[in-house]
Parts: structure tokens; sequence; C-alpha cells
């Protein structure tokens, strides 16, 4: 049987390439949010087999496993997948795929951006400049990269990304994480706090989830000391976000830089007060070329699976199987 009559639907953010790409291949329907499930015929809801989430972090959990009995595939548009109940999907038997690796360099990128903006206080700088404040005296000088101590707080794809730029800065490199790797060379400090009291500099590469919810906490940041600088490229949930603004404003660190957000779209208002943060609105991955990538993998793992093929980037709560249709 062909693809063409198997029923996707296209859930979340809408994303062109992935529009065109379904279209192409399978019959599409689309459904925004949650909310919208009440305009999806019974019928229509029989007959979906897979789900394309364009991004966003709408939950995908239990409550639309129930809505779509014959789903057997999520296709998510994004590497990381904390809004999506992956154990729960397995236990259905449905699949779960994301989209690693297309978006690391630029992501890696980023959180390099973020930390050299952080250090030297570029976005201050230029505030300075554009109020005209120039004209009454220089700028104060900043804090500097040179001999700082970073702990990656994540070293997979994108924390390994980050350490090797970071390689050539001529920093010193740690890491914290739940395993150790044995492929690389950086301190491995197996738990946040021992981290933290070690360097002066953490980069989150971590995904959200219960698991690493507020590791980043005022205590943690406590230990850091005045020179402490955080920089977040993986979830804004890792860190407890108003003891990092309290820590900013009371000199507990130096800056911040951040790209993620406890609650997306929705910035902590002391963060948005805050001078000494650099704030990004969650665009690691978003640059023309890297977004086309993720759109593209989330179509091409649809594709491969209802081929027969099996997917492409399942995550690993899912197991991985060739479509037996
Ligand atoms: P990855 O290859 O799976 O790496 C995740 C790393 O986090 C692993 O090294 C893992 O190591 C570590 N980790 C997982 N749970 C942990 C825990 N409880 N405590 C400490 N470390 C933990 O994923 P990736 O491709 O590098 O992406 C990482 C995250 O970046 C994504 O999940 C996403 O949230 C974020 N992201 C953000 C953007 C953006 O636009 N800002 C873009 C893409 C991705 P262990 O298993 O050894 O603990
Ligand atoms: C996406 C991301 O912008 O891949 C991720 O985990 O955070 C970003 O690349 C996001 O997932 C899309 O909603």
């Amino acid at each position: 049987m062909g693809l063409s009559t198997i029923k996707v639907m296209h859930y979340g953010i809408p994303k062109p390439l992935i529009d065109a790409g379904i279209s192409s291949h399978f019959m599409p329907i689309r459904i925004n949010h949650e909310t919208d499930f009440s305009s999806l015929s019974s019928h229509d809801a029989q007959e979906i087999r897979a789900v394309a989430a364009g991004g966003g972090h709408d939950p995908i959990d239990a409550n639309m496993f129930d809505k779509l009995p014959n789903l057997e595939i999520v296709a998510s548009f994004g590497v990381g997948y904390d809004h999506i109940d992956a154990v729960e999907a397995a236990r259905r038997g449905i699949l779960v795929t994301n989209t690693p690796d297309v978006l690391t360099d630029d992501v890696a990128d980023l959180a390099v951006t973020l930390l050299l903006q952080a250090v030297r206080q570029t976005g201050k700088a230029e505030r300075f400049l554009r109020t005209g404040s120039w004209n009454k005296g220089a700028f104060p000088l900043t804090q500097s990269l040179r001999d700082r101590k970073v702990g990656i707080l994540g070293l997979g794809r994108i924390g390994r990304a980050i350490a090797r730029r970071l390689d050539s800065f001529g920093v010193s490199i740690g890491y914290c994480g739940r395993t150790q790797q044995v492929d690389v060379g950086y301190t491995y400090y197996p738990d946040i706090a021992a981290m933290a009291g070690a360097v002066d500099t953490i980069i989150v590469a971590a995904p959200g989830g219960a698991s690493t919810h507020h590791l980043i906490d005022a205590a943690v940041l406590g230990l850091l000391g005045p020179d402490g600088i955080v920089i977040n490229v993986g979830r804004g949930s890792v860190i407890d976000e108003a003891a990092l603004a309290r820590a900013l404003g009371d000199g507990v660190i130096a800056a911040a830089g951040l790209d993620v957000y406890e609650h997306e779209p929705g910035v902590h208002p002391a963060l948005l007060a805050a001078e000494n943060a650099i704030l990004l609105p969650h665009i690691g991955s978003a640059s023309h070329r890297t977004r086309n990538a993720m759109a593209q993998l989330v179509v091409d793992n649809l594709v491969a699976w209802f081929s027969g093929k099996g997917p492409l980037t399942p995550v690993p709560e899912t197991p991985f199987a060739p479509n037996p249709r």
C-alpha cells in the first residue's frame, strides 16, 4: 500500500517544510493545540497513525495517546523531548523520534556566544553606547575568559561540541552527568555541587525533565562564587530562575547568559531587570539551515517508518523496530 492514504496529524507550531513534506507523502490533518482536539472527527482520530509534532511545549502524553488509538509514531521537531511522555509511549508501543545532531553545531555556537557576551557584558556595553553614556566616560572594565574554569552540565552531543569549541580558548573544562565518559580527558564531577565548588562557570547543555529539575539552585550558585557565570542552552527547568535572579542581583554570581526559560515565552521579571544577564529568545537552533534540516528529519523519520525501514532517530526510551505493517 502507498503512503498517501496514511493520516498524519501535524501538531503544534506550524512548520511549512513539515507541512510540505507530509502533504507530498501522506494525508495531513492539522491540529494547532490540545484545545483544538474537539475539531477532530472520531473517524480521523481512529485513523491517525502518526503525529508530526512541530515544536512547542504542549504535552504529548497519555491524554493524546488515548484520543488516537491507532497511533504508531510521534516524530518530534527538536532534540529535547521533555514535553513528550516517551515512557508512556513505549508502554503503548508508540515510537518517538527526535532531531539530534543536525542542530548541535548551531546550539554550541550560541552557547559560546552567550559565554563571551556574559563575560564581557556586551549587552550592557551596547546599551551604554546607544544611550549616549560613552560621551560621559568609558564603559567599566569587565571579567575575562582567561583562566576560567568551565563546567558543562550534560556532556552529550551539544555539550561535547561546546567543549571542542572551548578547547581552542584554552580554558579548563570539566563536566557533570550521570555517567563518566571514558573517551574524554575532561575532569568528571559526579554531582553538580562538587562541580560548582571547583569551577567558576557552568554551561547547562542537559535536557529538561524531573531528573534535572532545578539542579542549579541557590546552593549551587553560592558555591560558584562572585566571579561565577551561568549559561543555559539546555532547558529552563534545570535552573531555579528566582534563585538565579536573586544571585545576579545580590552579586552572589557575576553574570548569566540564557537562551531557555522555565515558562517560555514568559521570562522571570527579575531576570528581565537584571543588567548582568544576557537573555535570548530560545534561538539555539534558529537558523534557516538548521531548522530546515530538523523539519526534513521529522518527515524522513515518518517516511522511513511507513516504508518499513524503521525510524532514523528514535529516542532511547522507545524501542527500534521496523514497521511490521
Ligand atoms: P544528548 O546528546 O542526549 O545529551 C544530553 C546530556 O545530558 C548527556 O550527556 C547526559 O549524560 C546528560 N544528562 C541527562 N540527564 C542528566 C541528569 N539528570 N543529570 C546530569 N546530566 C544529565 O542531547 P543533546 O543533543 O546534547 O541535547 C541536549 C539538550 O539541549 C536537549 O535535551 C535540549 O533540552 C537542549 N537543546 C536546546 C536547544 C536550544 O535551542 N537552546 C536546541 C537543542 C537542544 P548522562 O546520560 O551521562 O547523564
Ligand atoms: C527547538 C530545542 O527550537 O531541539 C531542541 O530541543 O530546544 C530547539 O531546537 C525546539 O525544540 C522547538 O520547539
